[in-house]
């Protein structure tokens, strides 16, 4: 039998709770605790402590070396974003995590702190970066290139050859046509369609997916 790796996880919410999902049908991780907002230490999320809290998070990288962000990410990335950056400057690991109801073809590559969640599927030649959610459902079709700090949510199409820039976004069940290139700091709704280059920051929606407001 392999050894399972001590993991800790950062915040207790709902993503969090997917995860441990994800990370209960692993044989990779054995999940040792979460951090969370000060007022939640001593609380349980599914049946895992909450160890600590922000403040104490020196101490927990000192005891632990395996970590992975699950706060969730709907707009902004900026607090996945922020623990990302301290665990590593702190010296910590972020691991990979793939469902072991996914499928990762051996021909992609995934970037350290990425979760690729149940029955998602990343196609050969794909390329995704750092500290990006493949959420439940989600497909990344071959050659497609996904930056770090991203969110590709439940049921969305991602089609080949599509790149998706650094902090974006792509809503539920969204579909980004095939060689569509979106740049960064960009949410794309839920349901919608992008058929054409988009490099302006902002929120996009509809079918075509249009920019109804600023980020
Ligand atoms: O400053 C913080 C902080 N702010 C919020 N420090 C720490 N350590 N944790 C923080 N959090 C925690 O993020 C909250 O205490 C809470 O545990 C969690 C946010 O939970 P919520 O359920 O609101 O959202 P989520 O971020 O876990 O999940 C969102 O994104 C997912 C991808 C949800 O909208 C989900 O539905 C979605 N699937």
């Amino acid at each position: 039998m392999k050894d399972s790796q001590p993991i800790i996880l950062i915040g207790g919410g709902g993503h969090c709770k997917s995860v441990i999902d994800v990370l209960e049908m692993s044989e990779d991780f054995v999940i040792a605790g979460i951090v969370d907002k000060a007022y939640r230490v001593g609380a349980k999320v599914l049946g895992y402590d909450i160890i600590a809290s922000d403040q104490q998070l020196e101490q927990v990288v000192a005891d632990f070396s395996c970590f992975l962000i699950t706060v969730g990410q709907i707009e902004s990335s900026a607090l996945r974003e922020q623990f990302y950056q301290q665990v590593k400057a702190l010296g910590g690991d972020l691991a990979i995590v793939v469902s072991s109801l996914a499928h990762v073809s051996d021909y992609a590559q995934l970037g350290e702190g990425t979760i690729v969640m149940h029955r998602a599927m990343v196609n050969a030649g794909a390329v995704v970066g750092c500290n990006t959610i493949i959420n439940s459902q989600a497909l990344v079709e071959h050659d497609v290139w996904i930056g770090d700090h991203c969110h590709m949510a439940t049921g969305a199409i991602i089609n080949g050859d599509a790149q998706i820039g650094h902090h974006t976004f792509i809503g539920s069940h969204a579909t980004i046509l095939q060689g569509v290139t979106i740049g960064e700091n960009i949410i794309i709704g839920a349901g919608a369609v992008v058929h054409r280059p988009i490099d302006e920051p902002g929120v996009y929606a509809g079918v075509p997916a249009c920019k109804i407001r600023d980020v």
